[in-house]
């Protein structure tokens, strides 16, 4: 079980966390959901849809993005998860590595900080561990603008192992501790198709960081690049093939933009799991 604040989950079965970016330019939905109206009607569709989590980002990490000031992120996000926590039943994880709007998001109930940046922005490893609950810790090499400029690895799955085993040995210090801590190897983050298809081939191995693993490669480039498809929208068939490839691999947590049919391509798995 883990205690995501305003709710205590196994993690036994898939959670599917359906994504909801309160931006106007993210990579395949931006705009959509801008509007907070818009963001709740979608949060409501993507829970009656079978959705655990609501992933509420206000920054996009789309190359060439603009930056965001704290007030405009706080400003997009927090009524958000103010409306979703309450009238959904869904833990809302918030997706920021800005310290003040870790801390607004929980005091106005979400129950996870899932951070593309694992809590190096200065500030938010203290924050995180002082809201009390869990964090995701995500990898990414560089920053969204340039990352994948020409992304380089030794042995990229020993290089993102590591970096988690590291990361949750700095929260262990800070007083957040390892039941507390989920890890993401952050596909298509500062990573080449090739990378990405080596970590996914390999993310068995994540299990030897005993954190429950979080993954999202939904309509990523990774898929596109693969199938030939440039509109995200055209990478279903190809998202639902990683996201039952990445469970049968241990993964518990699968970040999606579609959610319905992610479900039920998890709920298959988990039948035969548990036959
Ligand atoms: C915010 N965000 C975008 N992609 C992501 C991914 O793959 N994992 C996590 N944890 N967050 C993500």
């Amino acid at each position: 079980m883990v205690d995501f604040g305003c709710r205590q989950l196994s993690l036994d079965s898939p959670r599917v966390m359906g994504v909801l970016n309160v931006t106007p330019d993210s990579f395949s939905d931006g705009g959509c959901f801008f509007e907070p109206s818009q963001a709740l009607q979608h949060a409501r569709e993507m829970v009656a849809a079978g959705a655990t989590f609501i992933d509420v980002g206000g920054e996009s990490t789309r190359p060439g993005a603009d930056p965001l000031s704290v007030d405009q992120e706080l400003e997009r996000v927090v009524p958000v998860v103010e409306a979703i926590c309450a009238e959904l039943d869904a833990v809302v994880s918030v997706d920021t590595s800005t310290p003040e709007v870790m801390g607004a998001a929980v005091a106005a109930g979400a129950g996870l900080i899932n951070d593309v940046r694992a809590l190096q922005r200065p500030g938010a490893m203290e924050m995180a561990a002082s809201l009390g609950v869990p964090v995701c810790l995500m990898h990414m090499q560089g920053e969204p603008g340039t990352m994948q400029a020409d992304p380089r690895y030794g042995d990229v799955v020993e290089d993102v192992l590591g970096f988690l085993a590291d990361r949750i040995g700095h929260c262990e210090v800070a007083g957040i501790p390892r039941s507390r801590i989920l890890v993401d190897p952050g596909f298509g983050f500062g990573k080449s198709l090739q990378h990405n298809l080596q970590l996914l081939k390999h993310l068995h191995r994540f299990s030897s960081l005993r954190t429950p693993l979080l993954v999202g490669m939904s309509r990523k480039s990774m898929i596109g690049a693969v199938l030939g498809r440039t509109d995200p929208g055209d990478r279903l068939h190809g998202s639902l093939a990683v996201a039952v490839m990445a469970v049968m691999a241990g993964a518990q947590i699968v970040r999606v933009h579609d959610v319905k049919e992610t479900g039920d391509a998890l709920a298959m798995v988990d039948a035969v799991n548990r036959s």
